[in-house]
């Protein structure tokens, strides 16, 4: 239908990381959570709270010779350029405005997901903006775009502080293949990187491999991963919370199993889990991440509010938008339950999330990227 469809997207994502099949055992923990599911009972002592461990051995994998943040953020958001930025100048670039281009813009966005609302408000700033300066050409236009959209999302740039509370606890949340393990490993790093010690809880006691995952990750970033074999995620965070303590640990990730909002039941597991942190440490939890794909586009508003009513969302990670042209579900995000987006992913590899910018965002949604290609 658009013209602006056809251009065959870019792939630039580095090769997957192989984080399903670890040979590595999974770590077999004594919990001192009461298995019936009530209150969990804290060990006697702080070293008896502690349970075994996996103590990573192996160095971190040195990834192949890496791209700055702003290429690779600017090479993931290709296909949302292709449509916005790189759409509006290379292929309207040389036409007239007129309301038929408008219409087309206006499907353009909704296409990208900014969804309605945020749409209508950008259609009608640039339509005022082309009536009172007398605009020409489309790509005149670009410009408009741009600082309305940064205007939109600019307050969900907020950076999460982690330094308030030692340790500082980070439950993430979300559904399945969302990213949240990803997620996890490539936070362990970031943090690492600003100095902190992170500990990992494996609290996706569903399955096996999700907690090899983990461990792998752990293994990755040389920390500590406390994982159970089975049994009650609660139990394994609170168990978590505690080691971390006593080793002076800034920083606890807790990685949950995924759930969809319409799962009453493990949505009041989850409610759960986060009952318990509150109880290891009164507290916390100090951030609630909900981890969202970007792939899924308008659900994702739908999920924001339903996590946020069960277990009080405090930010957003948003991944996978190097694998999308629906970037603009960020918009539609600020304007209709607006979470601090705390960071966001454009691949696989460990390097590939980092903290939300709204200006680095935008700029790499209408500045071509390095090689001239849009
Ligand atoms: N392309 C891309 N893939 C991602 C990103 N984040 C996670 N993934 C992939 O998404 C899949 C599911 O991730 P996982 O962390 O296991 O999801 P979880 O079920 O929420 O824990 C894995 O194959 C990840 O490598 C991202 O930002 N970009
Ligand atoms: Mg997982």
């Amino acid at each position: 239908m658009f013209g602006l469809f056809k251009k065959p997207a870019r792939r630039d994502t580095a090769a997957p990381s192989d984080i399903s099949r670890s040979d590595t055992p999974a770590a077999e923990t004594a919990s001192s959570f009461d298995s019936a599911g009530a209150a969990p009972v804290p060990a006697a002592d702080a070293d008896a709270a502690i349970p075994a461990e996996t103590v990573a051995p192996a160095p971190a994998e040195t990834p192949p010779a890496k791209r700055s943040w702003a290429e690779r953020l600017k090479a993931g958001l290709s296909r949302t350029r292709q449509q916005l930025g790189g759409g509006l100048a290379n292929l309207f670039g040389w036409r007239k405005i007129d309301e038929a281009l408008l219409e087309e813009l206006e499907a353009t966005l909704l296409m990208a997901d900014c969804g309605v609302g945020v749409t209508q408000h950008l259609i009608d700033k640039l339509r005022a903006r082309w009536k009172k300066d007398r605009l020409e050409t489309a790509s005149q236009l670009q410009e408009t775009l741009a600082s309305e959209l940064l205007q939109i999302i600019a307050p969900l740039e907020e950076a999460l502080d982690v330094s308030g509370h030692k340790p500082c606890i980070i439950m993430l949340a979300g559904v399945n293949g969302s990213g949240k393990t990803t997620s996890i490993g490539k936070l362990a790093k970031y943090f690492q990187t600003q100095g902190k010690s992170v500990l990992l809880a494996a609290g996706d006691t569903f399955r096996a491999a999700a907690r090899e995952q983990l461990t792998t990750w752990g293994e990755r970033n040389n920390v500590t991963v406390i994982a159970q074999d089975g049994g009650d995620a609660a139990a394994v965070i609170f168990d978590a919370i505690n080691a971390a303590r006593a080793r002076g640990i800034d920083i606890v990730l807790a990685d949950t199993a995924g759930r969809l909002p319409t799962q009453l039941h493990l949505m009041e597991e989850i409610a759960k889990v986060r009952r318990v942190i509150a109880k290891a440490d009164p507290s916390g939890p100090h951030e609630v991440l909900l981890v969202l794909d970007a792939n899924i586009g308008q659900n994702a508003l739908a999920q924001v509010k339903a996590f946020d009513a069960a277990i009080g969302v405090t930010g957003l990670v948003l991944t996978k938008l190097d694998g999308t042209a629906k970037g603009g579900v960020v918009a539609a995000i600020a304007r209709q339950c607006p979470k601090p987006l705390r960071f966001i992913g454009v691949g696989e590899s460990i390097d590939d999330l980092q903290p939300f910018r709204a200006r680095e965002f935008v700029d790499a949604l209408f500045e071509p990227a390095a090689d001239g290609k849009t």
